[in-house]
């Protein structure tokens, strides 16, 4: 009861959980967000839909309980006999249809960014002290350029701190939606300094901002890079398998661990052979299906997306912290549906590239990354590794 009781208090906490990613026993809220898209969908769930829908059971209650007293036989033996009230048929018309939106238009918005992948890019420039003026190549398509505040960062890197320049205060820009911005920092760049210039249309909100002011729009936004690499996705009965398109396209194939070389609580879950990607970078993800349909499916990251034969789907994601997150094959394929786990395994940078490096050699491929051996033999690099 208490877990229960611990658990639904969970649903209305509207502040962003610490993320971990092993699923919690007997816990009825949703697995904690592993990036910021995430979060807007956990929050839109939380924070939006559940207040509704509790306020309308409330309300229905109250409606029955109201009729049950006061309008039996008993307490109203001569019931009126109206059939008519247009004031009231205009109200339960009227704000259904104003909840209905109230639910629809933040879900579009939701599915627009999932649906869209980042293109987002960055250039940077060195200041010299005296330089004010730096160019930002808006060579986007026309529908994706960079037109407003919204979709540029400048920031300001002189090795020890980074700042994120406030537009008009620090800076002004000419030529919004045009092939060359034209950035002027109000003050000179310090000599030696980075100056970053991030631009591109999909945006999302930058992690130290409270959730509840994430969802009027009122927060800082930060440019989301385009993908640093392509995730493929094939799903089989049962199992996936995994192509790095990037990296020379060594392919191995994921299944589920049998229940005596895993825990129970990761029974199900774990694979032999985890996703790897690096953290903190924009991830492409194509799924397609050798036999029939599947759904790849990880909630950290709030991606569910069909991998249907013959078809390619896209989607993306980007994990913001390290650490193993699960999903599972959600649309049901056959007997083992239940039995097709997915594990993705975020990792920093050098870890990740020390993996590829090692799946090449199994592919029978030359490195591509310096490894930097003492790191390496700091720690383990990966929990997977193909066969
Ligand atoms: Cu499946």
């Amino acid at each position: 009861m208490k877990k229960f009781l611990s658990g639904l208090s969970g649903l209305f906490v509207l502040a962003a959980e610490s993320a971990h990613a092993a699923q919690e026993d007997g816990a009825i809220s949703m697995v904690p967000a592993a990036s910021a898209l995430a979060e807007e969908v956990h929050f839109f769930h939380n924070g939006i839909l559940l207040p509704i829908i509790t306020v309308i059971c409330l309300l229905v209650l109250a409606l029955l309980l109201v009729v049950i007293l006061r309008f039996n036989v008993k307490a109203n033996p001569e019931p009126n006999r109206f059939s008519h009230n247009t004031l009231i048929e205009i109200i339960w018309t009227g704000v259904p249809i104003l909840i209905l939106l109230v639910i629809a238009l933040p879900s579009f918005e939701l599915l627009f960014k999932e649906d869209v992948t980042p293109d987002g890019k960055q250039v940077a420039a060195r200041g010299d002290g005296q330089t004010v003026d730096f160019v930002f190549p808006n060579d986007f398509p026309e529908s994706r350029m960079v037109a407003r505040p919204d979709h540029l960062q400048v920031i300001v890197d002189d090795g020890a701190t980074r700042t994120t320049l406030k537009h008009r205060r620090d800076f002004r820009v000419e030529g919004w939606g045009e092939t060359n911005l034209v950035v002027s920092l109000n003050e000179p760049a310090p000599a030696g300094a980075s100056v970053i210039l991030r631009g591109g249309r999909s945006t999302q909100n930058v992690s130290s901002c409270p959730m509840a002011k994430r969802y009027i729009d009122s927060c800082e936004k930060e440019v989301v890079l385009a993908p640093t690499m392509t995730l493929k996705v094939n799903g089989y009965q049962w199992g996936w398998s995994y192509s790095y398109p990037d990296f020379g396209d060594f392919e191995y194939s994921s299944n589920m661990l049998p229940e005596e070389q895993t825990t129970p609580e990761l029974y199900r879950f774990e694979v032999d052979n985890r996703v790897l990607v690096p953290v903190g970078e924009t991830i492409r993800v194509t799924t397609t299906a050798r036999d029939v349909i599947h759904s790849w499916a990880i909630p950290s990251f709030a991606i569910k997306i069909d991998a249907v034969p013959g078809r390619i789907n896209e989607t993306w994601f980007r994990a913001e912290q390290e650490d193993v997150y699960y999903g599972q094959c959600s649309e049901i394929c056959g007997v083992k549906h239940s039995f097709m786990p997915i594990a993705v395994e975020v990792v920093s940078r050098p870890e990740f590239e020390a993996w590829v490096d090692s799946q090449r050699a199994l592919a029978g491929l030359d490195p591509m990354f310096e490894t930097d051996m003492m790191k390496l033999a700091q720690g383990p690099v990966a929990g997977a590794a193909a066969e």
